[in-house]
């Protein structure tokens, strides 16, 4: 496989990018040489690309359609990104993704990355001492109704591979903050600076079908294997190692007894999910 096709995708529609995760990509994306289009039910403030701002809900199927109208790729990171109420979810990130999917379809839209998460397979055990890393094939184990919803995007993906021919990368991101501000995320944080690396690489790898990923820094303490995210083209250049002594002196070593950081899901995997109203 190689690393990089050309033409890279030139414009790229960035759904969520209200969010944490859009406002960092929309100030370090452009230095790839992208043009992005914004999108986001809530308003963008300003900032790079406002002026391609579009206020609009996954629930609105006209809006998508002119918003993925002329796009080389679409970056889709819009939803709920924590747990919630079943149906909340259901229309935010499983009927929204659908619509996406449409909407691309309709369009043209050929390239697709899809903002999964680690929560997809939040009730596997973290690896301890000597265990191996996790590999991306694992099975689904989602720890919160919003795990199930990416693992549904996860599918949906591949079914528009197969039926429609829109190639997908999803990435199971793990924790993307400018610092990592838990022991567990030691083990899964991707610094913005390797998303926005990672984020390209997938806009641009040369394959073709769904290909699943996971998505951090080459961090000391990884729990899981990087091997596919590296396979297109990712380099990561951060390891979250610098903050271990800080983290570890204020809240401990995790506790393998304790549900909340027993499995890579951390503390979604307990009656305490974070969550989003
Ligand atoms: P966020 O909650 O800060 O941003 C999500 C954005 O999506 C918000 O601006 C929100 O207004 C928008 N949105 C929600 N529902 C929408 C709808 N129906 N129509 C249009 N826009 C809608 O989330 P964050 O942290 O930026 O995450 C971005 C994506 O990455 C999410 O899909 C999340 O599930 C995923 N992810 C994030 C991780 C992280 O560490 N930040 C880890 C794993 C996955
Ligand atoms: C996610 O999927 C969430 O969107 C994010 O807010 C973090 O909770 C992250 O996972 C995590 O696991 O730390």
């Amino acid at each position: 496989m190689s690393a990089v096709s050309a033409p890279a995708p030139r414009t790229v529609l960035l759904t969520g990018a209200a969010g944490g995760v859009g406002t960092l990509m929309r100030e370090l994306l452009p230095s790839f040489g992208y043009r992005l289009r914004l999108l986001d039910a809530r308003p963008i403030q300003d900032g790079p690309g406002a002026g391609t701002a579009i206020t609009a809900d996954l629930a609105d199927r006209d809006a998508l359609r002119a918003a993925v109208r002329g796009v080389d790729a679409i970056l889709h990171l819009a939803g709920i990104s924590k747990e919630s109420d079943f149906d909340r979810i259901l229309r935010a990130n499983i009927e929204g993704t659908y619509n996406l999917y449409e909407a691309a379809r309709e369009e043209g839209v050929r390239r697709i990355v899809f903002a999964s998460s680690n929560h997809a397979v939040g009730f596997t055990p973290r690896p301890r001492g000597g265990d191996p890393l996790i590999p991306v094939d694992t099975p689904r184990r989602p720890d919160t109704y919003y795990g199930l919803s990416k693992c549904f995007g996860e599918d949906l993906a591949q079914l528009y591979a197969d039926r429609h021919g829109i190639d997908t990368v999803s990435i199971r991101i793990g924790s993307c903050f400018p610092a990592p501000s838990t022991v567990r995320m030691l083990s899964v944080w991707m610094s913005p600076a390797d998303g926005a690396r990672l984020f390209h690489a997938a806009l641009t790898a040369d394959v073709t079908g769904h290909t699943v990923v996971y998505g951090s820094s080459a961090n000391t303490r990884l729990w899981w294997d990087l091997g596919p995210a590296r396979a297109l083209g990712y380099e990561p250049q951060d390891d979250s190692e610098p903050f271990a002594a800080a983290l570890i002196a204020e809240q401990g070593e995790l506790d393998p007894a304790d549900p909340a950081q027993a499995n890579l899901g951390g503390a979604f995997c307990t009656d305490a999910p974070r969550w989003e109203h």
